[in-house]
């Protein structure tokens, strides 16, 4: 490794190593503070380089890539203000395990606290919201600086995919010269060919992870309990990254049918979508397992007795609350042994990765002698029946209510999350905005045996950030990208447009135009207006159609009966395009309640076997 000064060794050194640890994309904002990580990433050949005007943006935008890909993404920025705008989506980063890795240049440390331009404390600036922050050190042709720093490149890229995948952070002081220009003297020429220097061939340090299994003991008295159980119930909820690139549903819907329990499958789980939903002998009549339409009808059904629970707290609030009313054991299995539950539910935690868990069940029910035939959720089984009809009324009730001729008189927000999911071509990513829009997904988003990826920032649910991290999954798949957002969500990240062109994605928008945040006609804050309207709801009356332009995005408003031709049409088409959909959020907000009144009393009916 050769370098004409000590700053671009240390860029070059960085960048190579990461490269052998395996990055494949880094997402850079300007300044002069960072050129040598930047100039070191952009002579790389084998790191993609996207380059962002705005940090909070890029920020958002390598999450999305990471969030799509379970791989980490870096970020390069100049020192001051531009890192603390990283701070958002290292924010969701954290909260929704994504891997993402920081760089963030500084000033040398004796200009800390100086009165320097363009200097602040970014020591530790992410808090606790990080993995693991470390301090570069100070650029230097030394052997084992520079075998800490090989050595720190590695851990840094372990850190963000460990147990509990999340964000990293190095802090890299750097003094001048930032470009590669000749300093005599700073790197000899005996230096370049040093073992150190030249690194190996592999990455400086493989690390090996492991994979928490139960113990077999363990593992045994779980499947007792579930096979003791009258009603079980396998309750998926949003996969974290890592483990949503590596799914393998098909493993649960066989321990689904094994032990008769009827699987709820959020629709960022990853079990919502994909062809296990579909039975091979769909035409036999027994009931599929994987449940889409539950928050409409849950409170109608009997309790389970005993619940095995993955991924994080679900989406909808009714299956939360419904599941905390439950007198049931629970057993919430995460890889970190994580206490992600907000509704305090759990009886039983389980520190192993899921996969293992069910793997190992499916295991222990195999090795049985004589080996028991798999007995499907079937139409004799009374909790499965249950389950199946209330599915099925549901999504009569739906199909009836969203149908093309009856949205021509009421317009409904919620026909268009249903049809944006039904209606995607397969396989196809689908980022969902915060807010009402991830809210609708969950209730209209039927599943489907169409390889869906479906993605949302349901970490710290922030509203910024939303096209950028839609756009950052785009760049990772050559599926078609859909994006539904919510007008205000829209607007606020309207900065990361910009990546449809510099970053060559193409994706369809579909703008949800209420004109604010319609989510708050769910709060009784709605009966106190003013302020209800100018300080919560908001609107704006902003026009999106310059706003397109601007960007060069082709825009189209759209009623919503036609929504479903133009979509499919849209999806058909090369370039980006804004599919505008103009709602008004209060009527939306009415439709959600009396079609959940017409769901919930068809499917008492049902319960009480007068249906
Ligand atoms: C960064 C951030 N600021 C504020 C909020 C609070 N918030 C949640 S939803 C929402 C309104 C979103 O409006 P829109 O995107 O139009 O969706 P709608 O409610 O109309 O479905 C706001 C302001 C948030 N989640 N994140
Ligand atoms: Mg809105």
């Amino acid at each position: 490794m050769t370098a004409p000064n000590r700053a671009t060794l240390w860029g070059r050194v960085l960048a190579d190593e990461l490269a052998k640890g395996g990055l494949e994309a880094v997402c850079i904002a300007p300044g002069s503070r960072s050129t040598p990580l930047t100039v070191a990433f952009a002579e790389h050949s084998a790191i993609d380089v996207y380059s962002h005007l705005d940090e909070r943006s890029a920020a958002y935008f390598a999450l999305g890539r990471a969030r799509r890909t379970g791989k980490p993404t870096a970020l390069v920025c100049t020192s001051g203000t531009a890192a603390a705008n990283f701070h958002p989506a290292v924010m969701e980063a954290d909260q929704a395990r994504v891997p993402l890795l920081v760089l963030t240049a500084d000033r040398p440390p004796e200009l800390r606290d100086s009165g320097a331009n363009q200097t602040v404390d970014q020591v530790k600036l992410y808090g606790d919201a990080v993995r693991w922050y470390t301090e570069v050190p100070e650029p230097e042709a030394d052997e084992r600086k520079v075998r800490s720093l090989r050595t720190t490149a590695a851990r840094a890229l372990a850190e963000t995919t460990g147990i509990q995948p999340g964000p990293v952070h190095l802090n890299c002081p750097f003094r001048k010269p930032l470009e590669p220009i000749e300093a005599p003297g700073d790197v000899p020429d005996s230096f370049t060919e040093t073992s150190a220097a030249v690194g190996r061939d592999r990455p400086f340090v493989e690390t090996t992870g492991g994979t928490q299994t139960l113990a077999d003991a363990d593992l045994q008295r779980l499947l007792q309990t579930l096979e003791a159980a009258d009603r079980p119930l396998i309750v998926a909820g949003p996969a974290d990254p890592t483990a949503l690139a590596a799914r393998e549903p098909g493993a649960v819907t066989d321990l689904a049918d094994r032990i008769g329990a009827p699987i709820l499958a959020d629709p960022l789980s990853g079990l919502r979508y994909g062809p296990h939903v579909e039975r091979p002998d769909a035409d036999s009549g027994e009931p599929r397992t994987v449940y889409g339409g539950y928050d409409a009808y849950i409170d109608a059904l009997p309790a389970p007795d005993v619940v095995l629970r993955v991924g994080a707290s679900p989406t909808s609030k009714r299956l939360r609350h419904w599941l905390r009313d439950a007198d049931a054991r629970q057993f919430l299995i995460d890889p970190a042994g994580a206490w992600r539950e907000a509704t305090f539910t759990a009886t039983d935690l389980l520190a192993a990765d899921p996969g293992a868990v069910v793997d190992g069940l499916l295991e222990a029910l195999d090795e049985r002698e004589p080996a028991e035939p798999a007995t499907p959720c079937s139409a004799d089984d009374a909790w499965c029946a249950r389950f199946d009809a209330a599915e099925r009324r549901h999504w009569e009730i739906r199909d009836d209510a969203l149908a093309a001729d009856v949205l021509a008189s009421e317009p409904f927000e919620g026909a268009i999350l249903a049809s944006a999911i039904a209606n995607a071509p397969d396989p196809a990513t689908v980022f969902v905005s915060n807010s009402m829009p991830i809210r609708d997904a969950d209730r209209f988003g039927r599943p489907r045996a169409a390889d869906l990826t479906v993605l949302a920032n349901r970490g710290a649910s922030g509203i910024d950030g939303i096209a950028s991290t839609a756009l950052g999954a785009g760049s990772a798949t050559d599926e078609p990208l859909v994006l539904v957002t919510g007008d205000l969500a829209f607007y606020h990240d309207s900065n990361g447009l910009l990546a449809v062109d510099r970053c060559d994605v193409d994706a369809t928008i579909v703008l949800l135009d209420n004109d604010g945040g319609g989510i708050f006609h769910k709060l009784p804050i709605e009966a106190f207006d003013p302020p209800f309207t100018e300080q919560f709801k908001t609107p704006h009356g902003l026009e999106f159609d310059a706003l397109a332009d601007f960007y060069g995005l082709e825009f189209e408003r759209v009623a919503p009966a036609d929504f479903s031709a133009v979509y499919r049409d849209s999806l058909e088409t090369p370039g980006t395009q804004v599919l505008a959909v103009t709602f008004d959020s209060e009527a939306s907000h009415r439709r959600r309640e009396t079609l959940d009144e017409r769901v919930t009393s068809a499917v008492e009916n049902i319960v009480d076997g007068s249906d």
